[in-house]
């Protein structure tokens, strides 16, 4: 690392700061493309941080049970094979803590922290195109002025707290697992209601049922999960990790979702039953997301996805023994991974407890919260806390909520109101120099996050050099290069069965008028990657630069 620049003083209301690059966001994305403007580039840059701390995702969703679904050992940086070789997981899976404590490791030895802002949300971006820069405003009223912008906040950053009537009247109190007390919540000898059974409902209930007095789950959509088996890293396999991490990143960057393992070359409708039986068996006793790549075909073929389908929801009623409450959890309306999977810790196993009900609101919705708990259309819960498990308005919300606009005031509301349109998921037509990490159109939340995040901030790292050496001051994406993306984006989602989960938020179909698009681009991160290179070594084909 070179050229780090002189720390940059930090801004109070009413300043005006000048710098080469902003970056909004310090989790994963945001350190990462801090370091490499700053100390690759040698740009005069800093970081943005609506938190308290670094972590992103981590940082803010501190539920009880709040767990990777990446391994571990592809769930870091491989940006710096020193860093690798420092670092060691504990467990299978990494939890929240743990990725609290890895990123504030990767911040503090590279120095990051100096040139991040805390506490410091961005309300505002706007375009001044005399002067080719934005302009970023805060809530506390600080301005930067900056050349480049890059979005780092994250795909699943803006907590959807539904709009129940009476929520304000509640006695009791009421948490967002995407908001959670960093003094945590004690549920001994209360009565909880949660309502959300998605990744991070199924991850909480084992771990409330544990400890309240009583549990409610509220579940509107019954939904799929596979066991995680999560468990203490041996020695020889951390060892392992540290011999071949760099055969690991390899392989990372050759599998269809960044994941460690690659997807099977067989077909389910091609492999006899009992056959079929087995390699279910095996992967349900292996755990975790791998799951899914136990035949090609599960994600594009539904007779195939079927066969899973049916496997996964046998087991449930297996496990689960109350007969009405297996029937409720296994009628589940969607292909399997059509909707992100989740992978549990005894999430079915969890219904037998005698402390836990399960409220189907699908046939019987809630109606209100009350001041003394949860109404459906055929009851009253009496609760004291009510956890909200239900999810974000994911990857447009984050960009959303700040006023971002372009060339002549153009704002970003207006051109996503009908779903988010951009190039490669990396630039807005009529937003010059405004880069996004992660968004729609980019593999994003199909993939290991953070092999997509590295994959960006290096191409926007590349691409800023390049300018640079080129004397170029500005880069926006061409209309037409966007339509063609958009086009594409919808093509490739087509090709496989998830948008066939009606519910799901990679449609933004879990938030009450949002557009219902399918959001992420579903090719894959090899040819994803593939088609940025290409892009790249063509001059920036589809860019307007000068
Ligand atoms: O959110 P979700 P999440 N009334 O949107 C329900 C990542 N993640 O926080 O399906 C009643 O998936 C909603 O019901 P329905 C991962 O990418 C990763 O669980 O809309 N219910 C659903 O059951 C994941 O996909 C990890 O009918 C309402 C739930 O709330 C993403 O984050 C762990 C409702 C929301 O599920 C989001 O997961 C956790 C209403 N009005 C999260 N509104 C790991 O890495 C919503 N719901 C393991």
């Amino acid at each position: 690392m070179t050229n780090a620049p002189r720390d940059l003083p930090s801004a109070s209301a009413g300043d005006v700061t000048e710098l080469d690059a902003l970056v909004i966001g310090a989790g994963f994305a945001g350190l990462y493309q801090l370091l490499c403007l700053r100390d690759r580039l040698g740009l005069k840059v800093k970081a943005l941080e609506a938190g308290g701390g670094v972590g992103g995702t981590w940082y803010w969703n501190r539920y009880p049970g709040a767990r990777c679904d990446s391994e571990s050992h592809v769930y870091w940086y491989t940006f710096s094979p020193e860093l690798m070789r420092e670092w060691e997981w504990s467990e299978r899976y990494p939890g929240q803590a743990e990725i609290m404590r890895y990123l504030n490791f990767a911040a503090d030895k590279f120095d990051l922290k100096r040139d991040i802002q805390f506490n410091t949300r961005v309300t505002s971006a706007h375009y001044d195109e005399a002067a080719n820069r934005w302009r970023v405003r805060t809530e506390q009223g600080e301005t930067y002025v900056v050349k480049f912008l890059v979005t780092a906040v994250g795909c699943l950053s803006t907590a959807n707290v539904p709009n129940f009537p009476g929520l304000n009247d509640f006695k009791g109190d009421w948490y967002h697992t995407g908001e959670w007390p960093h003094e945590g919540v004690d549920f001994t000898g209360k009565r909880v209601g949660m309502i959300g059974t998605g990744s991070t409902g199924i991850q909480a209930a084992p771990v409330i049922a544990a400890q309240a007095k009583h549990l409610t789950v509220f579940q509107r959509t019954a939904n799929y999960s596979v066991p995680a088996r999560n468990v203490p890293l041996k020695p020889e396999f951390k060892q392992y990790v540290k011999r071949h991490a760099e055969d690991i990143r390899v392989t990372t960057h050759e599998t269809l979702n960044g994941m460690g393992f690659r997807i099977e070359d067989r077909k389910a409708v091609e492999t006899s039953a009992e056959e079929r039986e087995k390699i279910y068996e095996a992967a349900w006793e292996r755990g975790g997301l791998q799951f899914r790549a136990t035949f090609q075909d599960m994600l594009v073929d539904k007779a195939a996805n079927d066969t899973a389908a049916n496997f996964i929801k046998r087991k449930i009623r297996t496990i689960v023994k109350d007969p009405r409450t297996a029937a409720l959890l296994s009628d589940i309306d969607h292909p399997y991974a059509a909707k992100r999977p989740p992978i549990d810790t005894d999430y079915f196993e969890t219904y037998n407890r005698p402390n836990v009900t399960l409220v189907d609101v699908k046939t019987a919705p809630i109606q209100a919260i009350t001041p003394a708990g949860v109404r459906t259309a055929e009851a009253e819960y009496p609760l004291d806390i009510i956890v909200f498990a239900t999810g974000f308005d994911a990857m447009t919300g984050p960009m959303l909520r700040m006023d971002i606009r372009g060339r002549d005031g153009l704002a970003l509301k207006d051109v996503w109101e009908t779903g988010p349109r951009n190039y490669l998921g990396l630039q807005i037509a009529g937003f010059p120099n405004l880069f996004t990490i992660t968004g729609p159109g980019s593999p994003s939340v199909l993939c290991n996050m953070p092999v997509a995040i590295e994959q960006h901030a290096d191409w926007i790292t590349n691409c800023i050099d390049y300018m640079r050496t080129k004397g170029m001051e500005r880069i926006e994406a061409k209309p037409d290069s966007v339509e063609k993306w958009v086009a594409e984006v919808n093509e490739v989602a087509n090709r496989t069965l998830l948008p066939q989960a009606k519910h799901s938020w990679y449609l933004g179909a879990n938030i009450p008028g949002k557009p219902s698009v399918f959001m992420p681009y579903a090719g894959g991160m090899v040819r994803y990657r593939e088609i940025c290179q290409e892009v790249a070594a063509r001059g920036y084909e589809g860019f307007d630069l000068s």
